[in-house]
């Protein structure tokens, strides 16, 4: 696993430990379904509910994948396994990724406006630097705008092991 893998998945730990209970459970992505969707301005009930269903689901793969304990919640110990296996998690990561970038794109034009992605990304918990960093680097319209397809990409890109240098880890180096 590269360095850069271990950082990501240490920075996204934390911001999933929205309670700070230092391990994640089911009320940890309830909390942050929950402020993830406050800031989806202009998304409608069914997105908010579809990404309410992928927090879910996400919560559910990890705690059946990775308790590894069964003590009912998730260490950063446990948690980690979910990069050296990506193959276990690919479908629940790719079903998050399109249910949060379409809360980015309440208007289904394929484009997120950038004032809307940094309510979601900061929303989840990222730094503000580093998502208007990695916004930048998605190199963005002359209207300020991005396509879905690629940040759905880089939120993939963001849980390979082997992936290094890619712009994903602007959010570390700027958390
Ligand atoms: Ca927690
Ligand atoms: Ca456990
Ligand atoms: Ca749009």
């Amino acid at each position: 696993m590269q360095a850069e893998a271990l950082d990501r998945i240490k920075l996204i730990f934390n911001l999933l430990d929205a309670d700070g209970s230092e391990n994640l459970a089911a009320d940890d992505f309830e909390l942050m379904a929950a402020r993830v969707s406050a800031a989806a301005t202009g998304a409608g009930e069914d997105a908010k509910s579809a990404a309410l269903a992928a927090f879910r689901r996400y919560w559910s793969t990890l705690a059946s994948e990775l308790d590894a304990d069964g003590d009912g919640v998730v260490s950063f110990e446990e948690y980690t396994a979910c990069v050296l296996s990506p193959e276990r998690f690919e479908e629940t990561i790719n079903d998050f990724a399109e249910s949060l970038a379409a809360l980015g794109d309440p208007d289904g034009d394929g484009l997120i406006e950038r004032p809307l992605f940094v309510a979601l990304m900061t929303a989840i918990g990222f730094d503000l630097a580093g998502v208007n960093a990695l916004f930048d680097a998605f190199e963005p319209t002359e209207a300020d705008e991005i396509s879905v397809a690629t940040w759905v990409a880089e939120i993939k890109d963001y849980y390979s092991p082997d992936k290094a240098g890619i712009a994903g880890d602007r959010l570390v180096t700027n958390a």
